[in-house]
């Protein structure tokens, strides 16, 4: 099948998903192509299958807000006609399934249909979509995707309650590639980062407020009074620099170390003994799964769908959101001793294991080809 992508190119999970299921889908033989305006930062290779097509929005100064929606439609349009595309995968309803279905309308005038499946990925619907300026716009694109997918049952939820959907969401969780992590790292430089005594703690996120990081950094605080240990912070975004300074009022600052947006994060993980993420709401919680098949165990808030990815006494630990005194107690239980952190690591892997890409991606393909026949009965 010949299938355009579009995404968020940035670091955020729903890229990451969009570009690693396009990687798949080329890999069983059909042909991808992303349409976005910047090439996605985990897609490193573009081949025979793999092709990107950058949207340019002309800079008008006539214009307070430069319409990029309406220069992505064009773009689908151009692309799928010049391509022959069969069918189109938008991931996030904001801007992306507004975008398609116009660019959908405006094929159909030339007598071209193409079916467009929406994936919901969180953010979108639980934050942005129901503010009042734009829940009309996401109620409507959602219902007019020929097939809804959601990555949790949670999200799938959330979206039932907040919107007026009219007909199915599939529940596609997201992905990982087991295989891919399957050889350990031989060039984990730990050292680099702790001493053989210290325990490491990661965080890995685009640092919003919805992350809760002064919670990341309070919980490692009661940690690191019990056991060695150093936290390691991966990324950039709003809540760095009052990260910064919370560490330096707590007396930590020469215990953390940030890093920045990094696309080595498994080499980080292959060092990692514990993950946090306290976040106040997550559709998914990507990042913990990326922790896990890492082998790297999880606490967590119990919030959206995280209790779907982090098995609770398995995995890891999931605590109320703000609740970091329980979170830290938890996270001491697992580090103190070897050999229950040993027992966590390998339940983590095991856990993350459920998420196999090659159990995941057949789920879309088979999606792919309902949508796809169904088009004979709209042509
Ligand atoms: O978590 C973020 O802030 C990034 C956001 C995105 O737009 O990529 O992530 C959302 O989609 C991911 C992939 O499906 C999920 O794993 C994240 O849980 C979800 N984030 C939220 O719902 C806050």
């Amino acid at each position: 099948m010949k299938i355009a992508i579009v995404c968020y190119p940035t670091f955020g999970g729903s890229g990451v998903v969009a570009t690693e299921l396009g990687i798949a889908l080329a890999n069983r033989g059909h042909e991808i192509h992303f349409i976005t305006y910047k090439q996605p930062v985990r897609l490193e290779l573009l081949s025979n299958k793999i092709f990107f097509h950058e949207v340019h929005v002309p800079e008008y100064p006539l214009f307070h807000y430069q319409p990029y929606e309406l220069a992505l439609s064009s773009k689908l349009v151009d692309t799928i006609k010049l391509h022959k595309i069969d069918l189109l995968h938008v991931h996030y309803a904001i801007p992306h399934a507004y975008a398609g279905y116009m660019a959908k309308k405006m094929l159909e005038e030339e007598g071209i249909y193409v079916p467009m499946i929406t994936t919901l990925h969180g953010t979108d619907i639980t934050l942005v979509g129901k503010h009042p300026f734009y829940k009309p716009a996401v109620t409507f694109s959602i219902n007019q995707s020929d097939v809804v997918t959601s990555v949790s049952e949670s999200l799938k939820q959330g979206t039932l309650d907040i919107f007026d959907i009219h007909g199915e969401i599939e529940v596609i969780p997201n992905f990982i590639d087991a295989k891919k992590y399957s050889t350990s790292f031989t060039d984990c430089q730990r050292s680099n980062m702790a001493t053989e005594d210290e325990r490491i703690v990661t965080h890995i996120s685009n640092f919003r407020k919805v992350k809760r990081i002064p919670d990341v950094i309070k919980i490692f605080s009661k940690i690191q009074l019990e056991i060695p240990s150093k936290l390691i912070m991966v990324g950039e975004g709003p809540e760095k620099e009052g990260a910064e300074r919370l560490c330096e009022e707590l007396g930590i600052s020469n215990k953390v170390i940030f890093l920045g947006n990094s696309n080595e994060i498994d080499k980080i993980l292959c060092f990692s003994d514990l993950f946090l993420l306290p976040s106040e709401s997550e559709s998914f919680g990507l990042a913990a799964l990326e922790a896990m098949i890492n082998k790297v165990p999880v606490i967590s808030s119990n919030a959206g769908g995280i209790p779907e990815v982090n098995t609770e006494g398995v995995s890891g630990f999931l605590s109320d959101v703000g609740d970091i005194n329980d979170m830290a107690a938890k996270a001491i239980t697992i580090l103190k001793n070897d050999k229950v952190l040993e027992r966590f690591k390998l339940n983590a892997l095991k856990e993350a294991q459920r998420f196999d890409i090659q159990k995941v991606v057949p789920l879309y393909e088979e999606v792919y080809e309902r949508a796809y026949k169904r088009r004979f009965k709209n042509v």
